[in-house]
């Protein structure tokens, strides 16, 4: 098990780099202080990652004002070492 999420960050790592692709989700749970937002969302196809529920950190709080849990959102990631971070994000319509 462990040795799967090592490789799917190493898969994540090298395909995250190559293209920011747009993700559709929802906000579940928001952390102002920690800088930290759960995202249930689709498929990320180019960190080939299925849907699914997890943690991001954002890269700064404040891209976290105006936004709630519930809220239906668009977002791109990236790498900051092995975790992967919120670099943008924005209400979906
Ligand atoms: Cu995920």
């Amino acid at each position: 098990m462990k040795r799967w999420i090592v490789l799917l960050a190493l898969v994540c790592a090298t395909s995250v780099w190559a293209a920011p692709e747009w993700v559709r989700g929802e906000i579940t749970k928001l952390n102002a202080e920690k800088a930290q937002i759960t995202l249930k969302h689709e498929a990320i196809k180019s960190a080939g990652m299925d849907a699914m529920t997890m943690p991001y950190k954002v890269k700064s709080a404040d891209q976290l004002k105006g936004f709630k849990p519930g809220d239906a959102v668009r977002f791109t990631v990236q790498m900051q070492g092995e975790q992967m971070l919120v670099e943008q994000l924005e209400h979906a319509k």
